[in-house]
């Protein structure tokens, strides 16, 4: 199966997994239609893809045998899967806040402060992270060895979603905007803004399956450096970018005197970095061979990303 077949199967099967984890919640209608808004916008969903994938190739790693895993193990993590997708989602609805980034559009679509107002959008955000952890803790799997998995998965989680991870980039991010960029603020910001939820993405799934330290090691690298190529192609596409193919603003992080890599490096040597990101990534996965060709095509497709 080619990397764009793949990557829909895998895209329908988290929508519908997101959609259902909402409808069925008893909530107060003004904050439901708002998250509602936000969360089925239609993002890429890279983040519950690398948690399947990874929980997917612990999996097969354990069952040389096997070529592929059955959809019902698959299920037993979707609702982990979507709950990493709703804490992305509540970052996004809070950084498009006139406190933070200020953005009109995301996704092609008016920002949720901009529809609903900002107490709602607050709330809208508060209310998908809040969702993410019950509907991982409504969905522990039955056998005790399961559980001890899945308790470190969420650990890797909520670690990286909180002020040692995304958060704490966050705060730096806005810290430093208009101020002298140097390598180190650079590299702060951007592994815990951006990539420390690729990496618990990916960490989280593996955790879930089984603590396999080889398995656990490779995902790390990948997510490390498949993280930070990401946040560089945004950077570039902010700057070299469409509005009808990003659904958002370009220009914004020089408006805003972000820490960026193109303002640090240039565009041709941030490309060029990229690339080797991407090329290590890769190599993180070698010894899977076949069993981890989804992740390393996935890997690939971030250099030629238009949104
Ligand atoms: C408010 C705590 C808090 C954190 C905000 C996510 C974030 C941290 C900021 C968003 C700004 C930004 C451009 C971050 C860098 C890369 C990034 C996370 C882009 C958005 O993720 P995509 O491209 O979005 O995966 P989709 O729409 O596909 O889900």
């Amino acid at each position: 199966m080619d990397l764009n077949t793949a990557y829909k199967e895998k895209l329908a099967y988290i929508n519908q997994g997101l959609e259902t984890l909402l409808k069925v919640r008893d909530s107060h209608p003004t904050v439901h239609r708002a998250m509602e808004y936000s969360l089925l916008a239609g993002g890429k969903r890279l983040r519950p893809v690398l948690l399947l994938s990874a929980y997917e190739l612990a999996y097969l790693w354990d069952n040389k045998e096997k070529n592929e895993i059955l959809k019902s193990e698959l299920d037993l993590i979707l609702p982990m899967a979507c709950a990493m997708e709703m804490i992305h989602n509540y970052s996004l609805i809070h950084d498009d806040l006139p406190a933070m980034d200020n953005d009109d559009y995301r996704r092609g679509k008016l920002t949720n402060h901009k529809v609903f107002g900002e107490a709602t959008a607050i709330l809208a955000g508060d209310g998908l992270l809040n969702l993410a952890y019950e509907v991982m803790l409504e969905n522990i799997p039955g056998s005790q060895h399961s559980l001890t998995n899945y308790v470190s998965a969420m650990a890797e989680i909520a670690y990286s979603a909180g002020i040692s991870g995304m958060i704490g980039g966050q705060s730096a991010d806005m810290e430093n905007q208009g101020k002298g960029n140097t390598d180190e603020i650079l590299n702060y910001i951007h592994t815990h803004k951006t990539e420390a939820l690729f990496t618990a993405s990916l960490r989280a799934g593996v955790l879930a399956y089984r603590n396999d330290p080889e398995v656990l090691h490779a995902v790390t690298g990948y997510g490390k450096a498949i993280g930070l190529a990401f946040q560089i192609t945004d950077d570039i596409l902010d700057l070299t970018g469409e509005f009808s193919q990003l659904g958002k603003a370009t220009g914004q992080d020089e408006k805003m005197g972000k820490q960026t890599y193109p303002a640090r490096y240039g565009l041709e040597k941030s490309k060029a970095l990229a690339r080797e990101y991407i090329d290590e990534s890769v190599s993180c996965l070698e010894l899977f061979g076949v069993k981890s060709e989804f992740l390393k095509a996935l890997s690939l497709s971030i250099l030629d990303r238009k949104r």
